[in-house]
């Protein structure tokens, strides 16, 4: 199975609550190499660019609300079919769904705050590692 990269970004209620080291934690403990990390602030432009797909849903606003509310960090992760493993490992976008074991299950309050995200498709994945980090804070960070 090729290898992929997936762009995880652990939210801002997850830097609140302190969790940052436990889910990197259970993502390390999941075979995921972490190829890039960083913490930043979004703000509504960058924040409405990055969820440009959902402009015109009802819960856009809030979305966007949320995300600027505090730091967030994005993570690059790598791992054979990374897109898919990372979505199980995460569990589903409302925590009421998610199954048990997964991150958002242990520690997502609602489906608008749900601690983490995770790309969607490999292509998803390639744009969304581009929109936080450049080349060279990527590609030579293999620790394997
Ligand atoms: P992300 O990994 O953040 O993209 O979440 P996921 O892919 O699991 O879910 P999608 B559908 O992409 O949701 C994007 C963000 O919008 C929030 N949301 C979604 C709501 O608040 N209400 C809804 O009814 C839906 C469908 C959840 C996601 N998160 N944040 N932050
Ligand atoms: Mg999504």
């Amino acid at each position: 199975m090729a290898k992929e990269k997936t762009l995880a970004i652990l939210k801002p209620d997850c830097v609140r609550k302190n969790l940052i080291g436990e889910v990197l934690k259970r993502i390390e403990e999941a075979g995921f190499e972490i190829q890039g990390m960083k913490m930043t602030r979004l703000t509504e432009d960058t924040a409405g660019a990055f969820y440009a797909v959902h402009k015109e849903r009802p819960f856009f606003d809030d979305l966007v609300a949320f995300m600027t509310s505090g730091p967030c960090v994005p993570v690059v992760l790598e791992k054979e079919n990374a897109i898919e493993d990372f979505r199980a490992l995460i569990g589903a976008t409302d925590p009421e769904d998610a199954e048990e074991g997964t991150i958002r299950k242990a520690y997502a309050d609602s489906v608008g705050q749900n601690i983490v995200h995770g790309s969607d498709s490999v292509e998803n994945g390639k744009r969304e590692v581009a929109f936080f980090f450049s080349e060279e804070e990527v590609t030579a960070n293999t620790a394997k």
